[in-house]
């Protein structure tokens, strides 16, 4: 039990009676398509690994009729007989390639179930489905089940490097590489590829968006044939594989001096790349690029902008229908912190809005959900919905940077979802983050939602093995951005811990509230930062705050907080839609948790909770320890329900969780009480 399975356990299934329902309807699996490789196959193989776990049987393959009264039928549409009986009439979900339909069918002699699809990931969707129900013991008597996921492009960052490192990873070394080769023979990746397929990710970028000199090799003959061995078992798992591309491979590699993307020999040299690598990759998803940020290469040196050079390697793709995922994480890095006309947080917005319309159409800007960097809370970023003709998909972060690094436990589908259902206005009520990421307030070609994601080659993939619930949420939340917080928890905690409802009850709740406590004890009401520099993880106050990347608090004796009103700050509430800006604007109506983003205060603002500033900091971070200290002991409790060696391993985190947490508190609280010289009212210890 050390987490490898994740939320492929498949642990047995206790229930007598569900254990012989499920082994009478799998003891033989009638599959149209008999491909050695591909979705189905993979779905075949899932069922056969799958099954004799769940209930000790293994399923007998038949190509065309079963032998028994009730059987399993699995195949894409109009495949055979049994599948076109199921699917009578209109059924939604069908017509999208991603869909599927899980039914029961009771004919004159028998009985059966069709797992069905327009495609052969669609139907690996829809047997991952049916697995799921097995594990969490639902019954599977009369199914009728028709679901299409909400988004078309459901991907995944890797920030990995070709020497084995993760920049922002906290669970070991990379899956792909090590000492420069790719690990192509990993029995690992194929079960990432199960991981990722399970819930519904259809594209995985394999290396950072940092790309050193190592990995600009990837697109080079040197590397691409055993790049192209990873396509193809994400390919068999219906998932495209991506790779981020250094926008100066033309220098780098020392074959054109240089990466001026309207200079002919530039053009043809990433056409004849693009060429290179669909000519072993024929199914090759695309770039994704970091340019002009964080002192990588971009078109800012040749007096470009941004559309000029993803547009360059739009056009190299385009005959392959690839896309080019280029990031909007642009801003000055070399800030002088004694400058208060520059805010990091307008940069996107100001960088990019501009330019709406003058990206092709196979392009795709990558936006972060906030204006400054994944911070624990911050504002929905400005940019996402503000360019009705450019295509966008979102980006979070799966991996703890700045939320615990998988040290502590810090669930984000509750922080996502947030996100999610953020009503911009853009274009009236109604038009929320959700709906623009699916493409249906403006009409993008393409878009989405991506993430950086937080595996490793830890045994259980995340370090925490918590941490496992923020990357299957993920999935779960793009396929279906319905589903509550709660309802994904409880999915995972159910596959996942299986033996025990007092595991579940408990660890839901205590998942569903870890956000808020994390929030509690770091940087107070939205003005993030705080941390250790480079290193982003335990309090450092003023860390950041004479430093270049434009990340302050402004604490002075009297206040706190950034003022970003166009009152008397950096403008960047115009940024919103007039309801949103205006509410951001004044005091009377910014929310409290995002209050020190938008204004800058005394300590004795009075807070709509109630309280003052500096009280609302020293009652959350006491708060945010002793709720910490709760969930200790709840979790005690659980001894001897949770098999020993996950037991132990949480119980390990959740001591470092305590002791940073305190960290946390005591530096927090100590440092605004020297500044601002004033006491807590319920007169607990500070330092
Ligand atoms: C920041 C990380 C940095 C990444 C950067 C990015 O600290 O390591 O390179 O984001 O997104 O959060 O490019």
């Amino acid at each position: 039990n050390n987490g490898y399975d994740a939320w492929l356990r498949y642990d047995k299934v206790k229930d007598d009676g569900l254990a012989s329902q499920y082994r009478e309807w799998t003891a033989e699996i009638v599959a149209s398509e008999a491909a050695v490789e591909g979705p189905v196959a993979s779905a075949i193989k899932e069922l056969q690994l799958a099954l004799p776990r769940l209930i000790g049987q293994t399923p007998k393959l038949v190509e065309e009729k079963a032998a028994s009264k009730r059987f399993l039928a699995i195949g894409t549409l109009n495949s055979f007989s049994y599948v076109e009986e199921a699917v009578q009439g209109p059924i939604a979900a069908l017509n999208d390639d991603e869909g599927y339909l899980l039914k029961t069918i009771t004919a004159a002699d028998c009985s059966y179930l069709v797992v069905t699809g327009k495609t052969e990931r669609a139907v690996l969707y829809g047997v991952f489905h049916l697995l799921r129900l097995m594990a969490q013991g639902e019954s599977i008597q009369s199914l009728q089940l028709a679901e299409q996921p909400k988004y078309r492009l459901r991907m995944i960052n890797h920030w990995d490097n070709m020497d084995g490192s993760i920049e922002r990873g906290y669970a070991g070394r990379s899956i792909f590489y090590r000492n420069n080769e790719l690990l192509v023979d990993s029995p690992r990746i194929v079960d990432y590829a199960r991981l990722m397929a399970s819930i519904g990710i259809n594209g995985i970028a394999i290396n950072n968006v940092n790309v050193h000199r190592a990995e600009t090799f990837l697109i080079t003959d040197k590397l691409l044939p055993q790049v192209a061995q990873f396509a193809a078992i994400f390919r068999s798992y219906g998932i495209k594989l991506f790779l981020s591309v250094n926008y100066a491979a033309t220098i780098e590699l020392g074959e054109v001096d240089t990466a001026d993307p309207l200079d002919p020999r530039v053009q043809e040299w990433w056409k004849q790349k693009a060429e290179q690598i669909y000519s072993v990759i024929p199914d090759f998803g695309g770039f994704v690029v970091k340019a002009d940020s964080e002192n990588r290469p971009g078109p800012f040196t040749y007096n470009r902008d941004h559309a000029d050079g993803a547009n360059m390697l739009g056009e190299a793709l385009k005959p392959y229908g690839g896309l080019v995922l280029w990031r909007c994480f642009v801003y000055d890095c070399h800030q002088d912190w004694r400058d208060r006309s520059t805010d990091r947080a307008r940069a996107a917005y100001d960088h990019f809005k501009p330019l709406d319309g003058r990206f092709l159409d196979n392009v795709i800007l990558q936006i972060k959900n906030g204006p400054m960097d994944f911070q624990v809370r911050e504002p929905v970023s400005p940019l996402f919905g503000a360019m009705p003709n450019t295509n966008a998909v979102m980006e979070f972060q799966i991996t703890q940077e700045y939320t615990g690094q998988q040290r502590h436990v810090c669930f984000l589908i509750p922080q996502w979802k947030e996100v999610l259902e953020f009503d911009t206005k853009v274009k009236g009520d109604g038009s929320t983050v959700k709906e623009i990421a699916a493409g249906s307030i403006h009409p993008y070609a393409h878009s989405g939602i991506t993430a950086v994601t937080n595996v490793g080659d830890d045994d259980n993939w995340t370090g925490h093995h918590l941490a496992q619930a923020n990357l299957y949420g993920y999935g779960r939340l793009l396929w279906n951005p319905e589903l509550s917080s709660e309802q994904i928890a409880e999915e995972w905690v159910r596959i996942t811990f299986p033996d025990s409802d007092a595991v579940q009850q408990l660890l839901v709740k205590f998942l569903l509230e870890s956000w808020s406590i994390y929030e509690s004890y770091t940087s107070p009401l939205g003005v993030g930062w705080m941390v250790t520099p480079h290193y982003h993880y335990g309090p450092d106050i003023d860390g950041y705050e004479y430093s270049k990347w434009g990340t302050y608090h402004f604490a002075d004796h009297k206040g706190i907080g950034v003022n970003r009103t166009v009152a008397s700050g950096t403008g960047y509430t115009s940024q919103y839609e007039p309801e949103h800006a205006a509410r951001y604007e004044s005091l009377e109506t910014c929310p409290d948790e995002l209050l020190l983003f938008f204004h800058h205060v005394p300590y004795t603002h009075v807070l709509h909770s109630g309280k003052t500033v500096i009280q609302h900091i020293y009652d959350t971070h006491f708060a945010g320890v002793e709720r910490v200290e709760y969930w200790i002991e709840r979790w005690k409790e659980l001894a001897g329900e949770v098999d020993e060696q996950r037991f132990a391993h949480i119980s390990g985190r959740l001591q470092e969780q305590l002791e940073n947490s305190k960290e946390w508190r005591d530096i927090v609280n100590t440092y605004f009480f020297r500044k601002s010289g004033i006491a807590d009212e319920k007169g607990r210890t500070i330092y």
